[in-house]
């Protein structure tokens, strides 16, 4: 991927200070691609790379990963056809059932995610959907709230990759079960705001089957030079739309065999 790195390092460096004043201050910014139209989608994970290790450095820590655009609810609703990943720090974990506070977010919206816990290293490329089965410890219900720093959440993929796939907050709970335990191809969720539901899908919506989206997970991340360590927390990708919510909103997941995973804006 670094092959097609158009960016020079003083313009990769530019854009991840941009983004992440974004994030740190919670205001809009207009898509990086008004400014840089050819950026490629390498130049989207050179941002994000070098916002990985800014935050890294400031002592935050690598907890996990995400992969982020991987049903179709998702990939039309954001007018995207590639799937993307994302990184998590401990900085952006929250209890379940825990109040987010929305003052720190631009605009979130929240997606419900299968997350996978790995008891092996997993290394791309040629990862398949075995491999990560083989390699998790256990499964369990997310709730992902994302937060696109561009105005208006309208983005393409090479500034949304930048922005580190929208990542803000993740919230994991309900039950954990052993992958063997559950069907992960046709999990049944129900995604719930102010107790009204609001979208509802099965886990076939990520990709076919969850795991074939931790295994694109771990081969992007093989292009980037990265592995996958035991021990991350890794989100397959939203199964329905994501649902906007504001302060004084409750949103609940219900899956089917992983139980219930809550959490409230403030
Ligand atoms: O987790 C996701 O699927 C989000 C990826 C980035 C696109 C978006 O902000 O919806
Ligand atoms: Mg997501």
């Amino acid at each position: 991927m670094s092959a097609n790195i158009t960016l020079s390092r003083e313009d990769i460096v530019r854009l991840t200070e941009r983004v992440e004043g974004a994030q740190a201050r919670a205001h809009g910014i207009p898509k990086l691609t008004d400014e840089y139209p050819a950026m490629t989608i390498a130049d989207g994970y050179a941002v994000q790379g070098e916002l990985r290790r800014r935050y890294l450095a400031k002592g935050h820590r690598l907890v996990g990963w995400k992969a982020g655009l991987t049903s179709k609810a998702k990939m039309v609703q954001m007018g995207v056809n590639v799937p993307s990943v994302g990184f998590l720090t401990d900085r952006m974990a929250r209890p379940e059932n825990s109040a987010i506070s929305t003052a720190d977010l631009v605009h979130p919206r929240v997606e419900c995610e299968v997350a996978f816990v790995m008891k092996a290293e997993l290394k791309g490329p040629g990862c398949t959907a075995q491999d990560v089965l083989a390699a998790t410890d256990y499964v369990l219900p997310a709730l992902e709230i994302i937060d696109s720093r561009f105005y208006g959440f309208k983005f393409d993929l090479p500034s949304v990759i930048a922005d580190n796939s929208s990542s803000a907050r993740f919230v994991g709970g309900g039950r954990a079960r052993y992958p063997d335990e559950v069907d992960l191809r046709t999990l049944g969720v129900v995604l719930e705001k102010n107790g009204e539901m609001v979208a509802n899908g099965a886990s076939a919506a990520v990709l076919g089957h969850p795991a074939e989206a931790i295994a694109m997970l771990v081969n992007i991340l093989a292009e980037l030079g990265e592995i996958l360590p035991a021990g991350s927390f890794v989100m397959s990708g939203g199964i329905t739309e994501a649902i906007a919510v504001k302060p004084g909103d409750h949103m609940s997941a219900r899956f089917q065999d992983l139980g219930i995973v809550s959490v409230r804006f403030v």
